[in-house]
């Protein structure tokens, strides 16, 4: 057989220049096993190579079976795994075969990473939702706000009996917590007044008037009010007593129920308004919407005898004195979102809003919005109760 002048060429040339890199390559130390596992997983995730494989020419198959091991694409017996491949320390934590591994056991392990990925984008996906009700304009009424976050603007719920409890909706939105400059106040309640930007991102739903006797008493079986009637306002309870009352009703209805935080109170109170009392500055304002030391005949009034804000929620000043979920401390808060208070506040001193049925001229400044006030009188002191709309839409 004769051959044209190249192929003679390279027939002389060719051991001579391959014989080196055939020795070279033969010479070559086998690769770590950690390698060839990893390439394995690679090749398995993405189920490529595989199907190259067997979609190849069965003589092409042949050809790769008959290479040394150390060339092969996929040598079982390199599937030796480490105790420092992250991949098989996952493939332990699930009980899942590793030594050697085999290709089921990795599709299982691929299903269960592509689970673990699926939640947490659902989990981020839901704390998004969260934050997607839309905030309060300042101008829309409740209705308005409500029909725009596809929430009832009311809600009534069924405590047993003839009893209802009634909540308002209170739009998310931000303001302006605490008293201006020309508010008239004491210098300590000033000092603790000092006016900051709060976001509130969550509407809720706020009692429409302070929790009653008969509402306590169908909850807890107890009434420990000073002043006994069904359509009172509860008092002379202690906060972990407001506390247990939230809890246990939550239970029974299958709802989140919380006092107010501190902000959300001062928001729902304030509903959109700067001025000391929702219906102005001045005490004939006060008079208007809240029962205190000159109007009271010194005793608890009923619900809905006075003026509601703008949001429909009634006794914001005056005549029972409303426990808050935070803590009380003397630093006034600062620019927050959904502040829930001081985290070293003391456990057993509250936070108490908007005065009594007993404030006289000397203390009727207790009775504005922003007044913030430890716990103590607890004769005069009740609250009023939160209802939590859906965390996400
Ligand atoms: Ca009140």
């Amino acid at each position: 057989m004769t051959f044209p002048l190249p192929h003679r060429v390279l027939r002389i040339l060719a051991p001579s220049v391959l014989a080196p890199l055939v020795a070279a390559r033969s010479e070559e130390p086998p690769r770590p096993a950690q390698v060839e596992f990893n390439r394995d997983i690679r090749a398995f995730g993405r189920n490529q190579r595989r199907r190259e494989f067997f979609s190849a020419p069965a003589s092409r198959r042949a050809m790769r079976s008959s290479m040394p091991p150390n060339l092969r694409r996929t040598p079982r017996s390199a599937m030796k795994a480490s105790p420092n491949n992250r991949v098989t320390m996952v493939a332990k934590f699930f009980k899942l075969p590793t030594d050697p591994m085999n290709p089921s056991a990795i599709m299982k392990l691929s299903r269960i990473l592509q689970t673990v990925v699926l939640f947490f984008f659902l989990a981020t996906f839901s704390v998004a939702a969260d934050a997607s009700y839309p905030q309060w304009d300042g101008k829309e009424t409740v209705a308005e706000y409500a029909k725009r976050a596809s929430l009832a603007p009311t809600l009534t719920l069924d405590l047993g009996g003839d009893v209802k409890w009634e909540g308002v909706l209170i739009p998310a939105g931000a303001f302006v917590m605490g008293s201006p400059a020309g508010e008239a106040k004491t210098e300590q309640q000033s000092a603790m007044e000092k006016q900051h930007k709060v976001t509130i991102t969550r509407p809720f739903y706020l009692g429409k008037f302070e929790l009653t006797q008969a509402q306590y008493e169908k909850v807890t079986g107890e009434n420990p009010s000073g002043t006994k009637g069904d359509d009172l306002p509860v008092h002379n309870v202690s906060w972990q007593n407001a506390q247990d009352f939230c809890e246990k009703l939550g239970q029974q209805l299958g709802r989140e129920v919380q006092l107010p935080t501190e902000a959300q109170l001062e928001y729902a109170c304030r509903a959109g308004t700067t001025t000391a009392y929702h219906s102005g500055n001045t005490i004939a304002d006060l008079d208007k919407a809240g029962w205190y030391g000159a109007n009271s005949g010194g005793r608890p009034h009923r619900g809905g005898e006075k003026l509601p804000n703008a949001w429909g929620v009634y006794d914001m000043h005056g005549n029972i004195r409303e426990f808050t979920r935070d803590c009380f401390a003397d630093a006034p808060p600062e620019d927050a979102t959904d502040p829930t208070g001081p985290k070293d506040g003391d456990p057993k001193n509250h936070v108490v809003r908007g005065g009594g049925y007993s404030a006289n001229a000397a203390v009727v400044l207790n009775c504005r919005a922003a007044i913030r006030k430890p716990t103590e009188a607890l004769a005069i002191t009740g609250f009023r109760v939160l209802v939590a709309v859906p965390a996400g839409k």
